[in-house]
């Protein structure tokens, strides 16, 4: 075989690696960032190892003390290097058109220009100075028929530890490439190349930023940041832009969901996959500890933040995680509101962006009523609640995050892995909204759920590089996600729902869900978490046809006596302000869904302005 070597880099090439396409697309990169050299991952524990004590040595990470956090690490980003970057993420598709009026879109010929051919091309030479590691990897389970593969190329060791955490990365999946394989091809670069001499900082990251995406040749480019989404290619980029094109193409669906199992007493178990923003709860929903009196009941998590979904066989969707690792927000997570989360926690963990204890050990605000006398912050800095009080200096990042295997779960679904997936018996849909939303309601029927998806809103999360607390509309909780016209998206759930219904009519049931109302004092008024269980017990109650409910403009809700209360005091009243649909907010909401509508009139579907007619008349009635 041709194997390429190019003056003065050697591409250190292994010998299995059998594939011709691969090693030249590895050459021409290594040639135009100008690496130092390239290291292929093989995935181990060696390797994962030295990796961390290379960015223990080089300043990157430290180690936790291993009394108290075992094997894991902390590490501190730039300042300026936190979030996703939503307004430097570009959809490159051929037609502007099929990126759609939600994403930001630049002709591919011009963004090649700017990023890889131009005279003074961002990743020309941006890995200078710098290893470059190729990272095969598989989203899904190794060689299911719903998974994809994938390459990453970084410069970044930070990425490689964890897309070894967050995918099925290394030797096995560069197995399954065989000698012409698909793979998804991601470029990655936190854009700080150095000159010889130069000594590197902590975070290396660059000022300017691309988040790149070409959805006709599925290729990611991603220039300048190290953090999350922005860097960790296999999450955001592929496994929900790019995969989002591709189950367009192929009839199936790339989600922002969490998928979980619900076990009841009676040994039946349903799968329910739910979406929510990003920083709204996904995590805690996935791991949720039923409360006292759910003797009998429980929560597994199969994910908790993208679901894969097609159609199976049996005429019924199937879902996988894509993932093997969770990214999480760590503030507010503690043992009341995520139990399982804090057992996971315990060992084998990398903490980006929170608190470092004077005993070597992390915190984070909502980790425990009382916070310690003394921290040093995210940023190194001294830390005590009297500065906090004086400054309203945050000890953690609000976007600050843990990165941990799924294998850690103490209540991982025992179909996690399994590569036909779970069937999907109901789909959620959530936003953060302090007014408006009841607590949960369920669409009549498809399109009625496509709607209440459709118009979702959300306040914004610090996980957004931006304003927070602002309320924006996040259909499916994709409107940073999907790889194409967000119209033409509608249009597919309403297309894969008449599918599923030709072929013998097994559509999951469609719920809206807001677990964020507040009372007239700022304060949240469902107490969520574990008594979220109610809620689900309810959904699982009206997919055996047991549950009641009453109609409203909305859908169909749940009366106070539809829920069961042992354990908790809630009293009607209480209910009803969760659940209650106020006319006037209505009104002024459906002006807000008639703006998206407006914003996205040209490919939008007739169905949705005809459900929103309805809702209007039931309003009006
Ligand atoms: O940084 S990520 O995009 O992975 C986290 C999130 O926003 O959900
Ligand atoms: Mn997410």
């Amino acid at each position: 075989m041709n194997r390429p070597v190019l003056e003065g880099l050697r591409l250190n090439v292994p010998a299995s690696v059998r594939h011709t396409e691969l090693i030249e697309w590895v050459a021409r990169t290594a040639a135009l960032t100008e690496a130092r050299e390239v290291v292929w991952c093989d995935g181990s524990i060696e390797e994962y190892d030295r990796l961390c004590q290379q960015l223990v040595d080089g300043g990157t990470m430290r180690r936790l003390n291993p009394a108290k956090r075992p094997n894991s690490y902390l590490a501190w980003s730039d300042p300026s290097d936190v979030a996703r970057v939503e307004d430097r993420t570009f959809i490159c598709s051929e037609r502007q058109e099929d990126a759609g009026p939600t994403n930001n879109w630049v002709a591919p010929a011009e963004m090649r220009a700017l990023l890889q051919t131009g005279d003074n091309a961002l990743f020309k030479g941006c890995m200078k100075g710098r290893t470059m590691y190729v990272m095969p990897f598989s989203m899904g389970p190794l060689g299911s028929h719903i998974s994809h593969l994938g390459v990453e190329l970084t410069d970044s060791p930070y990425v490689v530890i964890s897309m070894r955490t967050m995918t099925r990365m290394g030797k096995a999946a560069l197995e399954l490439l065989g000698s012409d394989g698909h793979f998804v091809p991601c470029v990655h670069t936190v854009g700080a190349p150095l000159e010889p001499g130069q000594k590197d900082v902590a975070w290396p990251c660059n000022k300017t930023k691309y988040i790149v995406h070409y959805p006709e040749t599925q290729e990611i480019w991603s220039y300048g940041s190290g953090y999350g989404g922005n860097a960790l290619l296999g999450k955001k980029c592929f496994a929900l832009r790019i995969a989002s094109t591709m189950g367009r193409e192929n009839g199936w669906l790339a989600e922002h969901m969490l998928i979980l199992g619900v076990s009841t007493p009676s040994g039946k178990k349903y799968h329910v996959a739910a979406a929510f923003p990003s920083a709204c709860g996904k995590t805690n929903f996935s791991m949720l500890v039923p409360p006292e009196g759910y003797q009998g009941w429980s929560v597994t998590t199969v994910g908790e933040d993208i679901a894969w979904i097609k159609p199976g066989k049996n005429g019924r969707l199937h879902a996988i995680n894509p993932e093997a690792g969770y990214f999480g927000v760590a503030p507010g997570t503690n043992d009341h509101t995520n139990a399982n989360c804090m057992a996971m926690l315990k060992r084998d963990v990398v903490f980006t962006n929170v608190a470092l204890t004077d005993d070597g050990d992390v915190w984070w605000e909502g980790m425990s009523d009382e916070p310690p006398a003394h921290l040093t912050d995210w940023q190194g800095r001294d830390w005590t609640p009297e500065i906090a009080k004086a400054t309203g200096a945050k000890a953690a990042h609000p976007n600050s995050r843990f990165t941990v295997s799924s294998i850690h779960n103490p209540v991982l679904d025992t179909e996690w892995d399994n590569p036909e997936g779970v069937p999907i018996d109901a789909f959620l849909f959530g936003g953060r909204r302090s007014t408006t939303v009841p607590l949960v309601t369920e669409a009549r029927d498809w399109a009625e759920g496509v709607y209440m998806a459709a118009t979702m809103g959300s306040e914004t999360t610090a996980a957004i590089a931006g304003q927070v607390g602002v309320v924006r509309r996040d259909p499916f909780a994709m409107i940073a996600f999907a790889g194409y016209n967000m119209a033409d998206y509608f249009q597919h759930w309403l297309n894969v729902g008449a599918k599923l219904a030709a072929a013998g009519g097994a559509q999951p049931k469609i719920y809206c869900v807001n677990w964020f109302r507040k009372g007239a004092d700022g304060k949240f008024i469902w107490p969520g978490y574990g008594d979220n269980m109610r809620v689900l017990e309810w959904i699982v109650g009206r997919l055996e046809h047991r549950a009641g409910g009453a109609e409203n403009a909305f859908g169909i809700s749940p009366r106070y006596e539809d829920l069961r209360w042992d354990g908790l005091a809630f009293t009607r009243e209480q209910f009803q302000s969760v659940i209650g649909i106020d006319r006037s907010a209505w009104q002024q909401e459906l002006v807000l869904h008639q703006e998206l509508f407006t914003q996205l009139t040209h490919h939008l579907p007739r169905e949705l302005p005809a459900t929103k007619a309805r809702i209007e008349q039931r309003l009006a009635a």
